[in-house]
């Protein structure tokens, strides 16, 4: 596409839509190829009309009439002054191509992936008054050009802790909107831990009964869980966002909420105390008690039955009270038992010291970079997600005026969640080993849902386009200039964000 010299642009520009303001290269995150076309801006008008027979035509035009106050019809068949979403071969799983005209936009892609990753993009080409909800007086200019633009890794995930404190589902779906602009394409829920236990399962009602209850959670403020119907209704209202629920009940550690619920899982029959406090490591399953392992099926079973996604977690971090035998007979059973249902058995890193986890995804969240027992187990066959604690952990304060937030892997400005490369940041681990990258926030410090956004961004989408964008995109200053020009639309969309003074935010 030749660009045009500039004296035309200017001179088209005065006639009538002024150039866009925003810059086609100006998405976050980064996409892999932009071929601008100064002066061949689409503007979006009244008689502006949606072509596309799915779900994602409804989407684009709920996220867009809003704030024009246009009706933006949706139609089949071909329209001039159209925003036409089409299905082709050939742009893989979850890329598109978004070519924009002056006489109309097209965006293609293989399958509603990449559809609706190409809408997230158009959304942020519009100005920032677009996230308004009610109608706005001001032209509607998207930048003329074409986008190729591709994931560089499948996964690219978030994590949120229900177990230290409990968020509802609406309070998820709200988030749910927020990580999917940035095409974050797995949510990891933490589902138990020694605080709590946050998902009902059937044959083991007391479970929820108990470790549900009012007082649950870290400082005893917690409290609640998911129904199977929660549940599966937030799998398909992220599905609809293109992202995929990933379910973790943590173990053989972390489990003293099970045992009060069944002290027949520990091995003297004695139910602990309950633990509102954020001490890690005491708890364990007995793994010599066959009545574990009738939990541990029944959980996994039920667990995978309300799970459509590939990956089922079963924690396995911190295990500080499990004898290193027993940890590896453990294991051996219960990776197994993933597959059984149907499932890829994902755990945190340690569950690589197994020679049964050669056919797992092992979430690496060290912070060494030395770590025999995962290159051992990628050798054998596993695959990684990159957590590393010291550039991806949510829950990590900013720096020492953080309201909130835990420092024992230390601060995480915005510079450090970008300042890595998931590919090389652990020795030994060949690239194609590594599926990608995921950012966990744990909720120990955690009420509401300002806390996990204040957390969460702009941090995420740090870790979103190192998930995303290719290599070659990776720059610093680019990313700083594109994230301070997102902030209007943070506010717009009444998102509490970390005001980084690392960004100059427009
Ligand atoms: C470590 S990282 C944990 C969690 C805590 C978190 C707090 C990991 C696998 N386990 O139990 O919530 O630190 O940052």
């Amino acid at each position: 596409v030749a660009a045009l010299p500039l004296v035309t642009a200017t001179a088209s520009a005065a006639s009538s839509p002024a150039p866009s303001p925003i810059a086609l290269t100006s998405v976050l995150p980064a996409v892999a190829e932009a071929q601008p076309d100064p002066g061949n801006d689409f503007r979006i008008t009244a008689g502006t009309v949606i072509v596309g027979s799915g779900e994602v035509a409804g989407q684009l035009a709920a996220a867009l009439r809003p704030a024009t106050g246009f009706a933006l019809p949706i139609g089949a068949m071909p329209a001039a002054n159209a925003i036409t979403l089409r299905l082709e071969p050939g742009h893989g799983d979850e890329g598109y191509r978004l070519t924009i005209r002056r006489d109309g936009v097209e965006l293609l892609a293989t399958g509603r992936a990449g559809l609706f990753n190409g809408v997230q993009t158009l959304r942020q080409l519009l100005p920032p008054a677009i996230e308004a909800d009610t109608p706005q007086r001001r032209k509607w200019i998207i930048p003329g050009g074409t986008i190729d633009d591709r994931p560089r890794y499948a996964y690219r995930g978030t994590m949120l802790d229900l177990a230290r404190h409990f968020h509802t589902p609406d309070e998820i779906r709200t988030h749910i909107d927020r990580i999917s602009r940035f095409k974050i394409n797995h949510l990891h829920l933490h589902l138990s831990d020694d605080q709590g236990w946050r998902i009902r399962i059937d044959a083991w009602p007391r479970l929820t009964e108990i470790g549900g209850a009012p007082g649950t959670g870290v400082g005893g403020d917690g409290g609640g869980f998911l129904t199977k119907d929660d549940y599966r209704g937030l799998v398909r209202y992220a599905a609809d966002r293109n992202i995929t629920i990933v379910p973790e009940i943590d173990m053989p550690g972390h489990v003293n909420a099970a045992q009060i619920a069944y002290p027949e899982l520990t091995c003297d029959g004695v139910a602990p105390r309950q633990r509102t406090d954020m001490r890690v490591g005491y708890s364990t399953l007995c793994v010599r008690d066959e009545i574990t392992y009738r939990f541990v099926e029944d959980v996994i079973r039920e667990l995978a039955e309300m799970t459509p996604g590939p990956y089922l977690h079963i924690g396995g971090d911190e295990t500080f009270a499990t004898p290193h035998g027993s940890y590896l007979a453990f294991q051996r059973r219960v990776l197994p038992l993933v597959e059984k249902y149907g499932k890829i058995p994902y755990g945190w890193h340690e569950i690589g010291q197994s020679p049964a986890s050669a056919t797992s995804v092992l979430q690496f969240w060290g912070r060494e970079r030395n770590h025999p027992a995962v290159a051992t187990a990628v050798a054998a066959g596993a695959k990684v997600i990159m957590s590393p604690a010291d550039h991806t952990y949510l829950d990590m304060e900013y720096d020492l005026l953080t309201p909130g937030g835990l420092d024992w892997a230390g601060a995480i400005e915005v510079s450090t969640a970008y300042g890595w490369d998931p590919a090389t940041l652990l020795p030994g681990i060949p690239a194609t080993s590594i599926l990608g990258v995921e950012a966990p926030l744990w909720s120990e410090t955690l009420r509401t849902e300002d806390d996990i956004e204040f957390l969460a961004f702009p941090r995420l989408v740090a870790i979103a386009e190192l998930g995303w964008s290719p290599r070659v995109t990776h720059d610093w200053a680019s990313f700083r200039t594109r994230l301070g020009a997102y902030g209007p639309r943070w506010v717009r969309d009444g998102v509490r964000f970390h005001r980084s003074p690392e960004i100059r935010w427009s």
